[in-house]
């Protein structure tokens, strides 16, 4: 049989970190047979909430927020937790000790639940160090991330995680979540660019650009790409991650900072993507190297193969 989660991470990681991950496991795996069934439970459809940011809570948010704090907090070295889907962190006072701090986004791509489209959860995992408090220590930038992982509620279940190690996957199957991928890599370029073209006219010249050099094969190695966008992030990313290319989701009118959440999008997905060889951008800068200026804030990103995600870092830097 095929090595477990557990095994996996015990092997190579301090007992702290291997229960961390094992136990967002176990709550993904919760979530996941609540996903499976949610046509049934009455449970697909908005809460009738908004979240920090404003947008319509589907239940389902509701639900995996729910799951992954209690979880969480079961676990005395957690200190903190920070989901996007509350405005505050919560902070797990009197734990001297504890070590973590994860930051999540329970259900992320929840519009595309009621559509049957796949839906992912993100979690980034921040050390507390000795002397710094937990809200200095959640406004750090990326590169301080000691793991990062997200789960791929698909055909498949996957769960991707990385803590600095290369980058592997581990597929569900009946409650277990098992290798099924070691030390991924990303192509240094490959077929398919990613964006919402809805925004073409509603962001910067640079990106429209981009987007047709990259369809008459002028932007990278001569050659035409596809397109390719699902619309839930975690969905756009494991493609890109096992095919190559590039995701993009620039700055918008209406998203003038773009629409991704650097903590627990950008950030962990950049930091999988550097692990398996690829890129992640804001145009100008490294994405792991933006020091935040609050939990939710955005970032616009530019994600994927080497060779794709520099040249439109290239198409940037000339723009006016
Ligand atoms: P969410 O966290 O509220 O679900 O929003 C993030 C989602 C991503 O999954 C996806 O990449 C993006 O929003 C799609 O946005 P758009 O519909 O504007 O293309
Ligand atoms: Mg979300």
């Amino acid at each position: 049989m095929a090595m477990t989660l557990f095994q996996h991470v015990r092997q190579r990681h301090t007992p702290e970190l291997a229960a961390l991950i094992t136990a967002i496991a176990d709550g993904a795996a919760t979530i996941e047979r609540r996903i499976r069934t949610a046509g049934l439970d009455d449970i697909l459809g908005a809460a009738g909430s908004e979240n920090v940011q404003g947008e319509a809570q589907q239940k389902l948010d509701v639900l995996a927020d729910n799951t992954l704090i209690e979880v969480l907090k079961a676990l005395p070295s957690v200190a903190a937790v920070v989901s996007e889907e509350d405005e505050e962190p919560v902070i797990f006072e009197g734990r001297p000790n504890a070590k973590f701090i994860a930051i999540f986004d329970p259900l992320d791509g929840s519009s595309n639940i009621d559509v049957n489209v796949n839906v992912g959860t993100i979690v980034s995992i921040q050390a507390l160090k000795p002397g710094v408090s937990v809200r200095e220590a959640i406004l750090q930038p990326g590169t301080e991330q000691i793991a990062a992982l997200y789960v791929n509620y698909g055909p498949s279940t996957i769960l991707v995680y990385t803590a600095g190690n290369g980058v592997h996957a581990f597929t569900l199957a009946e409650g277990e979540f098992l290798l099924s991928s070691e030390d991924m890599k990303m192509p240094e370029q490959g077929p398919y660019y990613s964006m919402n073209e809805g925004n073409i006219g509603e962001s910067q010249l640079v990106y429209g650009k981009a987007i047709s050099r990259f369809r008459d094969g002028t932007l990278v190695g001569g050659k035409k790409y596809s397109s390719r966008y699902v619309g839930s992030f975690i969905a756009d990313f494991h493609r890109t991650l096992l095919k190559g290319g590039v995701f993009l989701y620039p700055p918008t009118k209406k998203a003038p900072n773009g629409k991704l959440r650097l903590l627990y999008e950008a950030n962990p997905l950049s930091f999988i993507a550097e692990q398996a060889g690829g890129a992640a951008s804001n145009g100008r800068y490294r994405i792991l190297e933006i020091v935040p200026t609050e939990p939710h804030v955005r970032t616009p990103l530019i994600i994927g193969s080497q060779s794709e995600v520099a040249a439109i870092g290239g198409l940037i830097s000339i723009s006016p």
